[in-house]
């Protein structure tokens, strides 16, 4: 099968896909049977290659980041999750996957509040290990200058993450609740129908899977996150 097209993803030493947002997308290929390369980026390495390649990032993105694509029957180039699914979309229509909706908005907004607090900053320094030593330069710089302290501040002992999986355990109920109010018609956040959604969370727990199994069967406890997880798996078998 010729190839239509080429996927600039995240690389990691377990040499598979993590990124939540090149999720989205890479579960659009796998669905929708696409023929697809992927090159994976060290973190470092993203503007450099991207940069001939891509438009300059626009509107509130300011960096150049993956996923990034290039679709070689048009030999189009393109960055940015939602832009790549709504070109994906409009050439590879079948099986339909509906782009956004009211409800995948309200539950991408609250899954951000979780993970941008206690969650987001526990994956920080897990992210760090999977990383080959430039590209943790580069994190640990990034992180860092937007955090305004060390990476190793927020690496805590057992007994505090303990504490902050149970904060977040009210979140976390009721983000599931909201994920399963079609469950009588299928077992994705619209029920029977596919959404972007559905991906970025199905993406977001791959992603702490690949980071650390013990995160993932935490949070795979909830119905809701399981039932998307489990939905979305046969579209996450190929996963470079
Ligand atoms: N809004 C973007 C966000 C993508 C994004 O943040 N990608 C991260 C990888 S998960 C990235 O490329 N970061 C580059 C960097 O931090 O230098 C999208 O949905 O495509």
């Amino acid at each position: 099968m010729t190839t239509e097209i080429i996927l600039y993803d995240l690389a990691c030493t377990k040499g598979v896909c993590f990124s939540p947002y090149v999720w989205k997308v890479r579960i659009m290929l796998n669905l929708k049977r696409i023929p697809y390369k992927t090159i994976f980026l060290e973190f470092p390495d993203i503007e450099g290659s991207l940069k001939p390649l891509v438009p300059p990032p626009t509107g509130d993105n300011t960096r150049y980041t993956v996923p990034a694509i290039q679709h070689m029957p048009s030999n189009t180039y393109i960055m940015d999750s939602a832009q790549i699914a709504a070109l994906l979309e409009a050439t590879y229509p079948d099986p339909p996957v509906q782009l956004t909706s009211e409800r995948g908005r309200t539950i991408e907004e609250q899954f951000g509040s979780v993970v941008g607090g206690s969650l987001g900053a526990m994956m920080m320094p897990r992210e760090m290990n999977i990383l080959v030593p430039r590209a943790q330069v580069h994190f640990r710089q990034t992180r860092e200058a937007y955090l305004g302290y060390k990476l190793e501040e927020l690496l805590k002992g057992p007994e505090e993450e303990e504490r902050d999986w149970s904060e977040v355990s009210g979140q976390m109920s009721a983000l599931s609740e909201l994920m399963r109010t079609n469950r009588d018609d299928g077992p994705f956040v619209l029920g029977s129908k596919l959404s972007l959604t559905d991906f970025f969370i199905a993406g977001s727990l791959q992603a702490a899977r690949v980071m650390d199994e013990g995160v993932f069967s935490r949070v795979v406890a909830y119905d809701g996150f399981k039932s998307v997880y489990d939905a979305c798996s046969p579209y996450m078998e190929r996963k470079d």
